[in-house]
C-alpha cells in the first residue's frame, strides 16, 4: 500500500533519477581518473596525485600527497615558506574531504610543514572536523609531526620588511601587474608566485571524489584571521554523488557565498563544472560589483563524470589538469571582467 509517506519517498526517488540523468547528459567527454589543481604549482602537485590515481589508488590519498609537494616547495608560498601575518608569523590553514563527506581541517597552525596531513589526522583520529591554533599544533606534535624552526624564508622576510614600510593591507594585488589589469598569478620581483594557496580535487578509478586545500593564507593578514581555505563549503567541498570544487583568491569573498558548496549545488542542478563556477563568481559580483572589480577569486570543479571547469573574476587565474601519463597541462580559467 502506498501511504502518504511512501508516496513522498517515491516522488523524491523519481526526482533524483531525473536530476542524475540530466546531470550526466551534457554530452561533454569526461575522464576517469582525473585530478585538477589551482595555479602553476598544480602541474608538480598533480604528478604524485596521478601516480596514485593511475594505479587505481584512492582519490583521498592522491589529493593529500599531491598538495604535500607544494607545501614542501621552497619556491612556492603555500607552506612554511609563505608570507607571514602582520606580526611576522607564518600561520597555515588546510582542509581535506573524502567521498563519504568525512572531513578534517586545521587553522592558524604554526611551525608544521604539512598542514594537509594534520587535517587528515583530525578527520581520521578525532571526533571533530576542525582544530585551530595552539590546540592544532599540540595535536600535530602528539601525532609525530616535527615542530619546524619559527623562521621566515628568505623571500618572506624580504616581503615582510617591504610590507612593514607602509603596512598596507592589500590582498593579492601585484602593483606592477595591476596596471594592465592582471592579478595573480604573476611572479613578483623576487621570483615568488603572488598567491598562497593550492586546492586540488580528484576522481579516482572507482568513481570516488576527494579534495584538499592548503595555504599560508593571505599575506600580512591580521593575526588570527582565517580565510576560506580551511572551511568546508568555502575553500573546498566534495559530494560524491555530484562533484567537487575548490577555491582560491580573497577568502572573505568566498566565505560570504559558501563558494564551493554553491558550485557543487549548481552542478547538482545540472550545470557543467565551468558554468557552476561561473555562476558562483556571478554571485560574488552581484553582491558587490564595485568591490569585485578589485578582487580576485577563482573556482575549479570536477563532476562525477570526470568533466572539469574553472572560472575567475580577473585575468590571470589558471589550473592544472591531469588525466593521463602525458596529459598534465595548464588551462586558463575564463573570467568575468
Ligand atoms: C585565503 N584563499 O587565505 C586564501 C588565499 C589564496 O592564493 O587563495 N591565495 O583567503
Amino acid at each position: 500500500m502506498v501511504n502518504r509517506r511512501n508516496f513522498i519517498h517515491l516522488i523524491s526517488l523519481g526526482t533524483a533519477t531525473i536530476t542524475t540523468s540530466k546531470l550526466f547528459a551534457s554530452g561533454q567527454k569526461g575522464n576517469r581518473p582525473i585530478v585538477i589543481s589551482t595555479w602553476e604549482e598544480g602541474i608538480n602537485a598533480n604528478k604524485p596525485a596521478w601516480e596514485i590515481l593511475r594505479k587505481k589508488g584512492r582519490a583521498l590519498d592522491a589529493v593529500e600527497n599531491g598538495v604535500r609537494v607544494t607545501e614542501a616547495s621552497i619556491n612556492c608560498c603555500v607552506g612554511l615558506g609563505g608570507n607571514p601575518d602582520r606580526d611576522g608569523i607564518v600561520t597555515l590553514d588546510a582542509c581535506i574531504m573524502d567521498e563519504k563527506a568525512n572531513c578534517g581541517s586545521v587553522g592558524a597552525l604554526e611551525r608544521i610543514k604539512h598542514p594537509i596531513s594534520v587535517a587528515r589526522r583530525v578527520m581520521e583520529k578525532t571526533p571533530h572536523v576542525m582544530l585551530v591554533g595552539k590546540g592544532a599544533q599540540d595535536f600535530a606534535v602528539a601525532e609525530g609531526f616535527p615542530l619546524q624552526p619559527a623562521k621566515l624564508s628568505e623571500d618572506a622576510e624580504k616581503n615582510y620588511k617591504e610590507w612593514l614600510k607602509q603596512s598596507e593591507y592589500k590582498p593579492i594585488i601585484n602593483i606592477e601587474n595591476k596596471k594592465d589589469g592582471a592579478f595573480a598569478p604573476s611572479k613578483l620581483s623576487n621570483g615568488q608566485w603572488n598567491h598562497d594557496t593550492i586546492g586540488m580535487v580528484a576522481l579516482d578509478a572507482m568513481g570516488n571524489l576527494s579534495g584538499s586545500c592548503t595555504t599560508s593564507g593571505m599575506g600580512f593578514k591580521m593575526r588570527g584571521r582565517l580565510g576560506d581555505s580551511p572551511i568546508i563549503g568555502a575553500g573546498l567541498y566534495v559530494d560524491n554523488e555530484i562533484g567537487a570544487a575548490t577555491a582560491t583568491g580573497v577568502g572573505e569573498e568566498v566565505i560570504k557565498i559558501c563558494g564551493t558548496h554553491l558550485v557543487v549545488e549548481l552542478m547538482r542542478q545540472g550545470h557543467s563544472p565551468e558554468m557552476a563556477c561561473k555562476k558562483a563568481v556571478e554571485r560574488i559580483v552581484k553582491r558587490d560589483a564595485v568591490k569585485a572589480k578589485d578582487t580576485q577569486v577563482g573556482f575549479i570543479a570536477i563532476n562525477k563524470n570526470g568533466e572539469h571547469g574553472g572560472y575567475c573574476l580577473q585575468k590571470g587565474f589558471n589550473y592544472a589538469v591531469c588525466y593521463a601519463d602525458d596529459k598534465n597541462f595548464m588551462v586558463d580559467a575564463k573570467l568575468w571582467f
